[in-house]
């Protein structure tokens, strides 16, 4: 069962290697007013967890470098993500706001739409 789970995760990377889609050209002022945005935005993810690749892609697609950790290979990371969102499940994005706090998203499609909402 392990083996089949980590060739089904190498053929995920592969297939989201080769069609790897394309981050936007923007001006190097455009992208700082854009990666401004993005502060105290964090992703836990796994490498080969398609709903992490199905994020990663849409990040890439939209030009949002967001700072990644990833849980299965950082104990630490895994830690952060329990002890603040509850639950050892990826993806999660970590949102810092404007007045200090702290919030934990799960969910694949909400993360999207939460970084897609960042750039609108
Ligand atoms: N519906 C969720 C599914 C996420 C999911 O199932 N993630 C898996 C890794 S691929 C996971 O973290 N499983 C651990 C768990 O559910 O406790 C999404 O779209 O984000």
């Amino acid at each position: 069962m392990k083996l089949i789970h980590f060739i089904l995760g190498q053929i995920i990377l592969l297939v989201d290697w080769l069609t790897s889609p394309r981050s936007p050209k923007r001006s190097s002022e455009e992208q700082a007013a854009i990666d401004a945005r993005l502060a105290g935005l964090t992703l836990y993810h796994y490498k080969a967890c398609p709903f992490c690749v199905k994020v990663r892609r849409a990040m890439k697609r939209i030009g949002a470098p967001i700072q990644t950790l990833d849980a299965k290979r950082d104990p630490g990371a895994a830690e952060q993500l329990v002890a603040g969102g509850g639950k050892l499940k990826v993806p999660c994005l970590r949102i810092e706001t404007t007045d200090g706090g702290v919030e934990w998203l799960y969910e694949s499609d909400a993360i999207v739409a939460h970084i897609n909402g960042k750039l609108a």
